[in-house]
């Protein structure tokens, strides 16, 4: 049983919702053994995948595709190929040129691993991966356009969400809650709203069900990052295992920053019951995805 101070109460096993986790990451070990590459990228790439994610978004895909009735191992190179690119954004992010951090998912993050050449570079490499995979995994070229589309597409989006975030040209007299909203659609929702998008696609959705799975993600994708702004000031470094109350040092626009905790918390209720809405044209073969808001909501890390 979990609950958050917004009044949510739900029960779920987080050990089956992320119970595929572990065949997406063999996947994705089977691949890049495939690669023809340096031995020193390699294992820079390695050590950004196989940190201890908490595999959210491919997740997503997989449940997204059991949601329309498709087979789980249909959505496993739509779900490698997110993880690669979030992982590729988490490298870059962490660069001194953007948040310069020095900690992620608990370890040093890569460019204090390595260096900040190999970092690049190796995001980069995860960044061309993942369209690799999905062009020679996905045995449909039309299935594997779709989806290349479809990832290409958010990974631009998050780039944009990067500049509005780090390269502000806008006016001082925007509503900074609206724009704090483009921000986050594109900087983190873009690609969660891609994971559910790939994987309804991956799973022979209809045109409703992937309207269905869209409309979900874009609350859930919102709500991720709201939380993630009430985490920033609420939890120790130790348990996100990244440097907490990073926003609040680089005067960053966040929720609790323009609303407060109580009003951040009310904003996370009030997505995490707009996503549970959506699900409903999907049955009970969306539970999973269900439980996922429901973890989203709650999440102390
Ligand atoms: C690589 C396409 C691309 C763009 C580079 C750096 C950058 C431009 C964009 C930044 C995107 C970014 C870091 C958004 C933040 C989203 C966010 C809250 C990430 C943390 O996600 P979790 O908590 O991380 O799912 P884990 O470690 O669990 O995988």
């Amino acid at each position: 049983m979990a609950t958050n101070d917004g009044g949510l109460l739900q029960a779920f096993d987080l050990g089956s919702i992320f119970a595929p986790a572990r065949a997406i990451e063999d996947y994705m070990d089977q691949f890049l053994d495939t690669r023809p590459l340096p031995e020193n990228l390699r294992a820079a790439i390695r050590y950004s995948l196989f940190g201890g994610g908490k595999r959210l978004r491919p997740i997503l895909v997989v449940r997204a595709c059991e949601a329309v009735g498709g087979p789980a191992e249909d959505a496993y190179p739509a779900a490698s190929a997110v993880e690669m690119i979030h992982c590729f954004s988490l490298v870059h992010d962490d660069l001194p040129a953007m948040d310069d951090d020095d900690l992620r998912r608990g370890r040093p993050t890569l460019h204090k691993q390595t260096n900040e050449v190999m970092a690049i570079l190796a995001g980069d490499a995860m960044m061309a991966l993942a369209f690799e995979l999905i062009t020679s995994r996905i045995g449909d070229p039309q299935l594997s356009s779709h989806i290349a589309r479809e990832l290409s597409i958010a990974a631009n989006d998050m780039i944009s969400g990067q500049v509005y975030d780090t390269l502000p040209q806008s006016s001082a007299e925007e509503d900074p809650l609206e724009r704090l909203g483009m921000i986050h659609r594109h900087k983190t929702a873009a690609l969660i709203r891609a994971a559910c998008r790939m994987g309804a696609i991956c799973g022979g959705c209809s045109v409703s069900q992937l309207d269905a799975l869209t409309r979900y993600a874009e609350f859930v994708g919102l709500m991720f990052q709201v939380v993630d702004d009430l985490l920033d000031v609420t939890a120790t470094t130790e348990q996100l295992g990244k440097t907490a109350g990073k926003d609040a040092a680089q005067a960053k626009l966040t929720y609790p920053g323009l609303l407060g905790i109580e009003q951040s918390r009310e904003e996370v209720d009030r997505l995490y019951r707009e996503a549970i809405a959506a699900l409903q044209p999907l049955g009970p073969r969306a539970q999973p995805l269900h439980d996922l808001s429901d973890y989203m909501a709650v999440r102390d890390r």
